[in-house]
């Protein structure tokens, strides 16, 4: 495979610094990767040489703008193999894109008694947002719980589809365990009895090329900042039929085509869910973190990942106190573990002392730890520009955490 991972690094210049005193290692990039400069680049450009507000005035910077705000969009169908560009809507992040949905689709769609399925494994943005649209309608959260460690428990699954389930909202890859989900099979079995699905893809989208439509989903959901992009940005895309059924969300400047003190009629999409001013370096950097990604090639980033994951895991293994939490295949890059006696923090707090940052908590999917019985785990997530060299950094640490508490 052709992967020079030296000048991968050296499109990421925050990785070559020294932090407390040692080379950085970042294993955090599930909860934000870093930023290569091809995508810092592109937004400069927009800042520094064709700064405008988009879509309101006659100007050329203006046009130039809208113009590359509106090539990201396409940019991104074109990536997620969206159908039409007007089914991509620029948002704040996977968090306000399924708020829009339970809040917009919901309010048309739910009433008393109808059912909302989830699963116990779903990052809080895809609990909390559901439940607050259920207090308001009176609709039920329902959650599929797991079965084997860190896997869903598809029977109970196919019992909780019901002809009361009216939106099946499901993630992609777990944030905390990494697991991958069997959505094409869950969208196929919701879709046959009309139940629309929402697929939650803030941790595959890093990962692995998206295919909406063959997903066949319905809504699917990501962040920019965790695909190499900006902060700030992120997507809901929606099969164009069910965005154009939809109210809008959120009122405001150019989502609307009259405007009278009684009455205002709204704009189609995308233009009807992107009220105000929008994140246009956003957008502009987020096209240019696909153009990165798959310069590198997703079956390069694939294979690469793949033998730091089993190699870091083999390794970890090695650790007596380290216990490995979730499935073992189909899993994604991340690594969630505990240690006897040590608290996920204070492996996190010794790591960063030898510049090695995790993340140590509940990676907010509380009904998770709770289901695999503990109130944290330290979290290690894998990204193109790590390499086995910094797993040995870290095995190294571990085990002298484990010498330190565990023996
Ligand atoms: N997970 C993590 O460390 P926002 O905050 O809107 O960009 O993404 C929310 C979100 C939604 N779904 C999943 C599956 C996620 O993993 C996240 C963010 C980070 O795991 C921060 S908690």
């Amino acid at each position: 495979m052709s992967w020079d991972i030296d000048s991968i690094r050296r499109d990421f210049p925050v990785l070559s610094q020294t932090v407390r005193g040692k080379p950085l290692v970042y294993f955090d990039s599930a909860a934000s990767a870093q930023k290569p400069r091809q995508v810092v680049e592109a937004v400069d450009a927009y800042y520094t040489t064709y700064y405008a507000n988009i879509h309101r005035g006659v100007h050329e910077l203006s046009m130039r703008a809208t113009d590359a705000y509106e090539a990201a969009r396409k940019r991104i169908a074109k990536a997620i193999h969206a159908a039409d560009p007007r089914e991509v809507i620029f948002v704040r992040g996977a968090t306000e894109a399924i708020n829009l949905v339970a809040s917009s689709w919901g309010r048309g769609h739910l009433s008393k008694g109808d059912e909302i399925l989830i699963s116990m494994m779903e990052h809080h943005a895809n609990i909390v947002s559901w439940q607050l649209i259920a207090e308001q309608t009176g609709a039920v959260v329902k959650a599929i719980p797991m079965g084997e460690e860190g896997v869903l428990d598809m029977d109970a699954f196919d019992r909780l589809l019901s002809d009361r389930t009216k939106i099946l909202a499901i993630g992609h890859i777990s944030n905390a365990l990494g697991t991958v989900h069997p959505v094409r099979a869950m969208v196929d079995k919701a879709h046959a009895r009309g139940i629309p699905v929402l697929v939650d893809g803030a941790q595959a989208v890093p990962h692995m090329p998206i295919n909406v439509q063959e997903l066949g989903c319905d809504f699917y959901v990501f962040s920019g900042h965790k695909v190499f992009g900006p902060t700030g940005v992120g997507v809901l895309y929606g099969r164009g039929e069910v965005l154009e059924s939809m109210p809008p969300y959120q009122g405001g400047g150019e989502m609307i085509r009259s405007v009278s003190i009684e009455k205002t009629t709204f704009r189609d999409i995308p233009e009807r869910f992107e009220a105000g001013t929008p994140h246009i370096a956003g957008a502009i950097g987020l096209a240019a973190s696909f153009d990165y990604l798959e310069g590198l090639g997703w079956d390069n980033i694939h294979a690469w990942e793949a033998s730091l994951l089993a190699y870091a895991t083999e390794r970890m293994e090695e650790i007596p106190s380290v216990r490995i939490m979730g499935p073992k295949d189909n899993k994604a890059s991340v690594i969630s573990f505990v240690m006897e006696d040590v608290h996920p923090h204070d492996i996190a707090t010794v790591l960063d002392a030898e510049g090695i940052a995790i993340r140590g908590g509940h990676h907010c999917a509380q009904p998770l730890m709770r289901a695999l019985g503990v109130s944290s785990t330290a979290r290690v997530s894998l990204a193109p520009y790590n390499t086995k060299e910094e797993v040995d950094t870290l095995i190294k640490t571990l085990q002298k955490i484990h010498t330190m508490f565990a023996e």
